[in-house]
């Protein structure tokens, strides 16, 4: 703190120790809940309801708070036939050629392949990117931990997605440079993560995995 930036009053969020206990297994439950989907529904959602999932996003910690994102959200039918194509093109490379036989054997469980129908069906496309560098009055200033902090944001995206009660999927189809072109992106910015925003289709069904249970995850040190 300092007298050319004081600091103001933080009004922090209390809870007794009962909810406290309660609201964080209940927040566990909820968010053991969320599946990775890849067939959605056309079912429309309201641009306010994209509008506050995002803005929950750009809530996340970041590096000197440089804010170092970006969140394209996409309706435009002619661009998310543009990006399916631009996808699907890669993702057809990836699959026959790029992909090593571990990495295709290890995604057997998930049974994808290159086709991404999804990136047409759903009602919003969200493409998230990352912002290395600012350019103030034509000078390039630079940001800082840009990977982490676009991560933590697109963790909190996902997370307010799936509060919301819609459904998505973290798509990265590689390389992913084509999304700089069709969504016209300055230079500062790299494609990030794409993520279709929708409901989930009737009767969607998902690999039958587990999670790590707590002593799997953590280390504790009492
Ligand atoms: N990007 C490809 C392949 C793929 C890779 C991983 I690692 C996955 O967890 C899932 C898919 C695709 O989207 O199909």
């Amino acid at each position: 703190m300092s007298k050319e930036h004081p600091f103001i009053p933080y009004d922090p969020v209390r809870f007794d120790e009962s909810e406290l206990s309660r609201r964080a297994e209940e927040q566990y439950r909820f968010a053991n809940r969320r599946r990775s989907i890849r067939d959605f529904s056309e079912k429309d959602i309201p641009f306010e309801v994209i509008q506050n999932i995002v803005m929950t996003a750009g809530t996340a910690p970041s590096g000197a708070h440089r804010e170092p994102w970006t969140f394209c959200v996409i309706r435009s039918a002619d661009l998310k036939k543009r990006i399916r194509a631009a996808a699907e093109a890669e993702e057809y490379e990836s699959y026959s050629k790029r992909m090593s036989d571990q990495w295709l054997e290890d995604l057997k469980p998930m049974g994808t392949d290159w086709h991404k129908p999804f990136l047409e069906k759903v009602p919003w496309i969200i493409v998230v990117f990352k912002r290395a560098f600012e350019y103030d009055n034509g000078q390039k200033h630079q940001n800082y931990y840009v990977n982490e902090s676009v991560g933590i944001a697109c963790g909190m995206l996902i997370n307010a997605i799936h509060n919301a009660g819609l459904a998505t999927l973290t798509h990265t189809p590689s390389p992913m440079n084509f999304l700089t072109k069709i969504l016209e992106r300055p230079d500062n910015e790299r494609p990030y993560l794409l993520l279709p925003v929708g409901y989930p289709a009737g009767n969607v069904k998902v690999p039958d995995l587990q999670r790590k249970s707590f002593s799997e995850l953590a280390v504790v040190f009492d």
